[in-house]
């Protein structure tokens, strides 16, 4: 690396950019044969998300993408990370692809191409087909193997003019949120169902890499969501209780996809709610499928202490009883802790203990309580510091030789916050959802002048 890192210069080549997620922006639920996934049919049914709001509309991004493009260029960033709808390319989750869904995304494809921009494919970002779901979902492991052939056959349309592919978007997340909680879709609260999808998903994401390997594709990787786990105080049960939650939320996904292998402490943890007989031979070689680079989400950190009341449905499964404790820090609109130190962290952490293959940041951003004012601005001076310590957080990560290839800011657009419907805004262009006219925020215009100096 011959950047002089002192002046806070990012490596040279550094990919800048934005992430969004298909349901979250795109709408036109019933446009060109897409059919249902789960996140249709869980914001449809009463009481699950925040005023029973959808993403039937979201942003139209579907219709709108050559104005968002304009905005992704306006932001001068290098790439766009973004994800595609199973259900709009493969309706059913199995069977021929669905040539006008496909056609979306090879337009959208080659505007951002026409503007210089490099398109971040990510395969899966929660929108399962209700079909699928409905054939016993990410539990089931057949799940596994049609969302191999789905990557392989929408990599035989794209692969042409997109080369970077992420095939899952945080699996934690689809796993215990969607299947053990259940406040996100399907809704189920089944742990033992969570363990099996999150096994299922990560089985997925091995076949799809396998599948677009022999295509002949070179950058491929994963991402997943990570936080440091710190114990509220040194005693040995909050200590124990820290070790849980990493152990589920952090190793259960580094371990096997990295090193081939589940934690044993882990599934110690779990063992009274879920054997092991999903796991089958050759599963974990297949999940630790070499990868040409890990992305990692990145929001907030938890501290954690024993306690002694199970709740229920939780999605810590094997581990109900841990307590999260509020350290009394700054938070975001979503009751998020304000941690940069955190990422760097996680950075130097992952990079420490499994050796990956190159990193990005996949997401990094905050919710905050916008408005715009009278001169139809948008001041959001606390996400713009956010930002601005999160990327020098990352900065000293990389001054420590991690090697951190890039960084995307979660997210282009304010969109549907899934179970908090409209309610959180994150973009660094805000979207009057009645109206659908987006304006950069302040926020947006700072990182321009980032993504173009790259430096802080
Ligand atoms: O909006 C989500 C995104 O879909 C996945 N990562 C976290 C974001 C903020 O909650």
């Amino acid at each position: 690396m011959t950047d002089d890192l002192s002046t806070e210069r990012f490596p040279e080549g550094f990919a800048w950019g934005t992430a969004t997620a298909s349901y979250q922006i795109e709408g036109a639920v019933h446009a060109d044969g897409r059919l249902p996934s789960v996140w249709d049919t869980f914001s449809h049914t009463p009481g699950k998300v925040h005023l029973n709001q959808t993403g039937d509309v979201a942003d139209d991004h579907y219709h709108r993408y050559p104005e968002d493009v304009s905005l992704l260029a306006d932001l001068g960033v290098s790439h766009y990370r973004f994800s595609l709808a199973w259900p709009r390319i493969q309706p059913e989750g199995y069977g021929p692809l669905n040539g006008a869904g496909v056609d979306f995304y090879s337009r959208l494809v080659d505007e951002l191409l026409d503007h210089g921009i490099t398109p971040w494919v990510t395969l899966y970002h929660w929108d399962l087909p209700q079909t699928l779901e409905d054939a016993g979902g990410w539990p089931r492991r057949e799940t596994a193997e049609h969302f191999a052939e789905y990557a392989a056959l929408i990599h035989q349309r794209l692969g042409d003019r997109v080369s970077d592919w992420t095939t899952l978007n945080e699996p934690w997340c689809a796993a215990f949120l969607g299947y053990a909680s259940g406040i996100h879709a399907p809704g189920r609260t089944d742990g033992a169902a969570a363990v099996r999808a999150a096994h299922h998903l990560m089985l997925g994401h091995g076949l799809a890499v396998r599948a677009l390997r022999d295509q002949g594709a070179n950058s491929l990787g994963v991402t997943v969501n990570l936080y440091p786990v710190d114990p509220a105080t040194d005693s040995a049960a909050d200590r124990d209780a820290a070790r849980r939650i990493d152990g589920l939320m952090n190793r259960f996904f580094l371990d096997p996809l990295l090193r081939g292998s589940y934690p044993d402490d882990v599934q110690k943890d779990i063992s009274e709610t879920v054997g092991t007989e999903h796991i089958l031979d050759g599963d974990l070689a297949t999940i630790a499928t070499p990868l040409d680079f890990l992305g990692v989400n990145y929001y907030s950190r938890h501290v954690v202490r024993a306690g002694t009341t199970p709740s229920r449905p939780s999605h810590w499964v094997g581990s109900e009883e841990v307590e999260f404790v509020k350290r009394g820090v700054p938070v975001t609109e979503m009751g998020w802790e304000i941690d940069p130190d955190g990422l760097y962290e996680t950075l130097t952490r992952v990079w420490r203990e499994y050796g990956p293959p190159p990193l990005y940041v996949t997401e990094n951003g905050a919710a905050f309580a916008d408005e715009v004012t009278r001169d139809g601005r948008v001041h959001d001076e606390d996400r713009r510091k956010y930002l601005e310590e999160h990327f020098r957080a990352a900065h000293r990560a990389i001054g420590e030789g991690v090697d951190l290839r890039g960084y995307f800011v979660w997210s282009l657009l304010d969109n549907f916050e899934w179970a908090h419907g409209y309610s959180k805004r994150f973009g660094l262009v805000h979207v009057d959802f009645e109206t659908q006219e987006r304006i950069l925020k302040d926020s947006g215009r700072w990182f321009s002048e980032i993504t173009r100096a790259n430096a802080l």
